[in-house]
């Protein structure tokens, strides 16, 4: 599953679970008036349009054991309910919401302004978005006092690890878990140098 994501990158095949129980909940319903929580993160988007884009957050919050909802909601388009969950949310007890859209998107930033949780936005390269410079500019450039955590053009995986990096600053288990994902990585690229040193450019590109 993950391994949909990093294919290139990481090609992991091995578990992180062993470093902490699995506790993911997906998909609760959010009723009108929202009750408590048992997910610590919140991925929201302007469109199921983005969910081609967002999953991949998702993905990652699996990957790592950590509970998420996931939801559709706009500013634009659902203004009340965006606010009323943005109100709702730390008491609820979520801990970071990743908030994705595109275009004019003002969804990360409107969700900010309502919430003191820590917001990851992701600007979504979106069919009415010009080459998604517009959802990044505007996920981007947020007045002082009102700061959005943005990721790259699309960066929905980074975005899920900005949130599981969040929540390890007071989970140790997490932070073992981020930790030994970094020494992964570290190793495939120093496993990818060294076949690349050996084979020469020319081979490396032929195979
Ligand atoms: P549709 O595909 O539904 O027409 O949406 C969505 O995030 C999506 O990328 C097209 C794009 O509109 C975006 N959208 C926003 C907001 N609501 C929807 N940027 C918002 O409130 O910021």
């Amino acid at each position: 599953m993950l391994k949909h994501v990093y294919a290139s990158k990481l090609e992991i095949d091995w578990n992180l679970q062993i470093f902490f129980e699995p506790y993911a909940v997906n998909n609760q319903p959010m009723s009108p008036s929202t009750p408590p929580s048992p997910a610590e993160v919140a991925i929201v988007m302007g469109s199921t349009s983005d969910l081609e884009v967002m999953h991949k957050a998702a993905e990652v919050l699996e990957f790592f054991g950590v509970a998420y909802e996931l939801h559709v909601l706009s500013a634009h388009r659902t203004p009340d309910r965006m606010t009323a969950y943005a109100k709702e949310a730390a008491g609820r007890g979520l801990r970071v919401l990743v908030a994705g859209a595109g275009g004019a998107a003002h969804l990360p930033g409107m969700l900010a302004a309502s919430t003191p949780l820590p917001v990851v936005g992701v600007p979504v390269r979106s069919s009415n978005s010009i080459d998604g410079w517009d959802s990044l500019l505007s996920i981007l450039q947020m007045p002082t006092g009102v700061p959005v955590a943005t990721v790259a053009v699309n960066g929905a995986a980074n975005a899920g690890l900005l949130a599981v990096q969040i929540l390890a600053t007071s989970k140790p288990g997490l932070l073992a878990a981020m930790q030994a994902y970094k020494q992964k990585m570290h190793d495939d690229v120093t496993a990818k140098d060294r076949e690349l040193q050996a084979m020469g450019w020319e081979a490396w590109l032929k195979k």
